[in-house]
């Protein structure tokens, strides 16, 4: 068929409970959304990764145990601003090691390679760009130890079944030896969840709203996105932020890419995001369910966030 977000649109929509893919939130104006996200005080997240890449490297170097030549391989880079503190600070110790970030954004990466050939002369930086477990399939990587990064807490955008699938298909891509790097949001007082996935200025909301106005400039869908509401929940049993679109009214919307018209009842939902918040516990048994050893967390002083480190 057509375009990939044409078909799992056609998909979602047409599902009994409604969906469509947070992935999806990334296009341009979705990733500038995204950046006021990471700017709003009541988004900790970013703030609490920053801090554990900045304040702790030295212990982070040191868990790694590697002692020769080796890899770090980060998923999913985009800006890489994060990780140019832990880089900073191995070429500090001069160790001896390759950067290789993958993006499916060719654009993030040249900008990326452009930025640390500046802030970092000395590092050795090899970008790939496309989806990573495409890229990971024919690894013309040398057989040295590994060191996975997988940051930012986008693990908790996928349900349980998706989570043990990725991290199983990165168990069978690393080799024995090699090290996992994952950043988990961590459960918290509920309340500051909730506040950071439905924040005060709205941009939380006008980040879901623009799925609706994405569709219209895609796929010459006829979406009103004033006859939506943002609705997210967090529920603190589950560690779940669940978030979704409401239709106020019944009404049908058609999508000239599919040449197909959706029908909305009265306060029907379109589900567009899980977010998920993790205990030490959880992360741990994750680990073991997916075949790595849990080796260290390393947490940000509010214990907010944890970067937590596996091996193979
Ligand atoms: C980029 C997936 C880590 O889940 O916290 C921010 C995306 N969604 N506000 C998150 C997001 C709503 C974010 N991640």
């Amino acid at each position: 068929m057509r375009n990939p977000f044409a078909e799992e649109v056609a998909k979602g929509l047409s599902a009994k409970q409604k969906y469509i893919s947070s992935k999806y939130f990334y296009d341009d104006e979705g990733s500038r959304l995204f950046q006021k996200i990471m700017e709003l005080p009541e988004y900790y997240p970013t703030r609490a990764e920053m801090e554990i890449l900045t304040q702790q490297p030295t212990e982070i170097a040191a868990a790694l145990r590697f002692r020769g030549s080796f890899n770090i391989i980060e998923l999913g880079a985009g800006d890489g601003l994060k990780t140019k503190e832990l880089l900073r600070f191995l070429v500090q110790q001069q160790a001896d090691f390759t950067y290789i970030p993958i993006d499916i954004s060719e654009e993030a990466m040249v900008h990326l390679r452009a930025g640390l050939a500046s802030a970092l002369p000395n590092l050795k930086v090899n970008p790939l760009v496309g989806d990573y477990f495409e890229v990971l399939e024919k690894p013309d990587i040398e057989h040295i130890p590994n060191l996975f990064l997988f940051l930012g807490g986008n693990i908790g955008n996928y349900e349980k079944g998706e989570t043990l699938d990725l991290l199983h298909m990165l168990w069978e891509r690393m080799n024995s030896g090699d090290r996992l790097l994952t950043g988990f949001d961590l459960r918290k007082n509920p309340d500051l969840i909730k506040k950071a996935y439905d924040d005060s200025q709205g941009v939380t909301r006008a980040f879901n709203l623009n799925l609706l106005h994405r569709m219209n400039r895609e796929l010459g869908a006829e979406f009103r996105p004033e006859t939506f509401d943002f609705y997210s929940y967090y529920n603190p049993y589950t560690g779940e932020v669940r978030s979704m679109l409401v239709s106020k009214t019944a009404q049908t919307v058609y999508i000239k890419e599919l040449d197909q018209a959706f029908d909305f009842q009265e306060n029907e939902l379109i589900r567009t995001e899980l977010s998920k918040k993790y205990t030490l516990d959880e992360i741990e048994l994750l680990a073991r369910e997916s075949g790595f050893v849990s080796e260290q967390h390393f947490l940000d002083s509010n214990r907010y966030f944890t970067d937590s480190l596996w091996l193979k």
